[in-house]
């Protein structure tokens, strides 16, 4: 692996040439992750030439570069939103002070935690949907796999590069573990919930990316605040990309409503299955599944960890910067649901450790805009039907919830109760072996699986059948 030149490879608007520590350590660094990637990325199609999307640099014309790439030969790049001049800390202790280009020296330990909890989802991710390449609904949304896959990628490459440039040796450990700890293993599981889960088919990945992608697009925006301002650029950056990831759910989402509402009309049915579609309250457990999971990823309702990265000056608000408010908010209170016996009540909280509650309301007024516009399509096919968020204390793992079954209508139930009714609210058994039977690959350029529509156009200008990826 010697002699390669990694400031051509690695392409970068962080100055690595000039930065000969930095060099080694991410040259030591790169085999390990190609390494990783041909283990544990996208399984069989290593050798693949796919129509992807590089970023070169963070201009416009830089960061869309379309081209067949063979995936492992993908140039994973280093890029920093530009920088703002004089930047200062907008929230928190240290407020109007200079924005930091250094790592506090007393908040190290949190900052590293921060990151690494960030870096972690993103192999994490790639790992979770590397068999999903064999049962594509077509080569366009097989193309649009891969790219995900390679940003995911890019992603952990932007926290590496935090981790390595700032953090010294236990930067560079926890860049190693990065690439140790493996999705749903038993042993060295991924750090959060939802990415020790299992993505088995193509439905189950366009409601993850729908929603806990979104997760991505809110925490990242978050640590977009940050005081820390190479975590700020980062994830400033990162937000271009994760946009096209929540468009990927979301039309994804959008075309299996699509197809099931035609299927619907067409044969005056409820149950499009003899007809090789996916019905719509099918489609409403695998949703409240995956929401459920994802509202988990924003942690505690009340937590002395948000408090706290907020007080110091990490991770701000969503869209911070655009409130009218002290920015402190030691005195001011927030509206928190919680338990009060068997009811679910609201109650005044205290703002600062009520902050994961008010990203996660951020997110949510978010996944419901989505839902109105899958439920728009289900309208126009004139059908009497609407997918619902369930409630936020339905199926949670994390948080005041963690211990109650409540009903996607919010009600609190007995463990019988919920028990006679969950089949209907989760996907069951039978669910899962019905979605799984659908998942046949369609590699003919411009032919779709019968579950799914197609999409409107396809991408980068290309027609729907474009040879997206090279199978031959
Ligand atoms: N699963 O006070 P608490 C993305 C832990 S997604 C397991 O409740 P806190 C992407 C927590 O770590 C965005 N453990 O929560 C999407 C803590 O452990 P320690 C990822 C959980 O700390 C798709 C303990 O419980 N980015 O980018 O206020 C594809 C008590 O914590 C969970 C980030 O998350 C869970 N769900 O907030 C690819 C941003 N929830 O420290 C990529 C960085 C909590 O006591 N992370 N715990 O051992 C954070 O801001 C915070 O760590 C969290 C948790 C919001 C996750
Ligand atoms: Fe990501
Ligand atoms: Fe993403």
């Amino acid at each position: 692996m010697a002699g390669i030149d990694y400031t051509e490879r690695i392409p970068n608007n962080v100055g690595l040439a000039e930065d000969l520590r930095l060099q080694r350590a991410l040259e030591d660094w790169q085999p390990k992750f190609l390494d990783w990637w041909r283990d544990m990325g996208p399984h069989g199609y290593q050798a693949k030439e796919t129509y992807l999307r590089t970023a070169v640099s963070v201009d416009a014309q830089g960061w869309a570069q379309f081209g067949y790439v063979r995936m492992p030969e993908y140039r994973w790049g280093i890029f920093l939103a530009e920088p703002e001049p004089g930047r200062r800390i907008s929230f928190g202790d240290h407020k109007g002070a200079p924005a930091w280009q250094e790592v506090p020296g007393e908040y190290r330990g949190v900052l590293r935690r921060l990151i690494v909890t960030q870096g972690d989802t993103e192999p994490a991710s790639v790992e979770q949907q590397r068999h999903l390449g064999r049962t594509c609904p077509s080569l366009y949304d097989l193309r649009n796999l891969f790219q995900v896959n390679v940003e995911e990628g890019r992603h952990l490459w932007a926290m590496v590069y935090l981790l390595d440039a700032y953090f010294g040796r236990d930067g560079r450990e926890e860049s190693e573990a990065l690439l140790q700890r493996r999705s749903g293993d038993r042993d060295k599981p991924r750090i959060l919930g939802a990415f020790n889960e299992k993505t088995p088919d193509w439905l189950s990945y366009f409601m993850f990316t729908f929603f806990t992608d979104r997760d991505g697009k809110y925490q990242l925006a978050g640590l977009a605040e940050s005081g820390f301002d190479p975590l700020s650029r980062t994830c400033r950056f990162m937000l271009t990309e994760e946009a096209h990831h929540m468009f990927v759910g979301e039309t994804g989402v959008g075309r299996v409503v699509q197809r099931a509402c035609e299927l619907m009309r067409q044969h005056k049915t409820d149950d499009v299955r003899p007809h090789g579609g996916i019905d719509l309250r099918m489609l409403q457990r695998y949703l409240n599944f995956h929401y459920a999971v994802s509202l988990d990823l924003f942690g505690s309702e009340i937590s002395t960890n948000a408090a706290n990265f907020y007080t110091m000056g990490l991770k701000g608000r969503f869209e911070e910067t655009k409130k009218d408010d002290d920015h402190q908010l030691k005195t001011a209170t927030y509206t928190v649901t919680g338990l009060d016996g068997d009811r679910l009540v609201t109650r005044e909280e205290p703002a600062l450790p009520s902050l994961n509650e008010r990203l996660r309301d951020d997110y949510i007024a978010d996944c419901q805009r989505g839902v109105d516009r899958w439920n728009r399509v289900i309208k126009e096919h004139g059908i009497d039907f609407q997918l619902r968020l369930p409630h936020r204390a339905f199926q949670r793992a994390i948080g005041l919830f963690a211990d109650v079954r409540v009903s996607p209508e919010g009600r609190v139930l007995s463990q019988a109760e919920w028990e006679a009714k969950k089949h209907e609210w989760l996907p069951t058994e039978e669910d899962q072996a019905w979605v799984q039977s659908l998942m046949r690959p369609e590699t003919e350029p411009g032919k779709f699986a019968s579950w799914i529509a197609p999409p409107p156009r396809g991408v980068n200008g290309q027609p729907l059948d474009f040879e997206y990826v090279r199978l031959a």
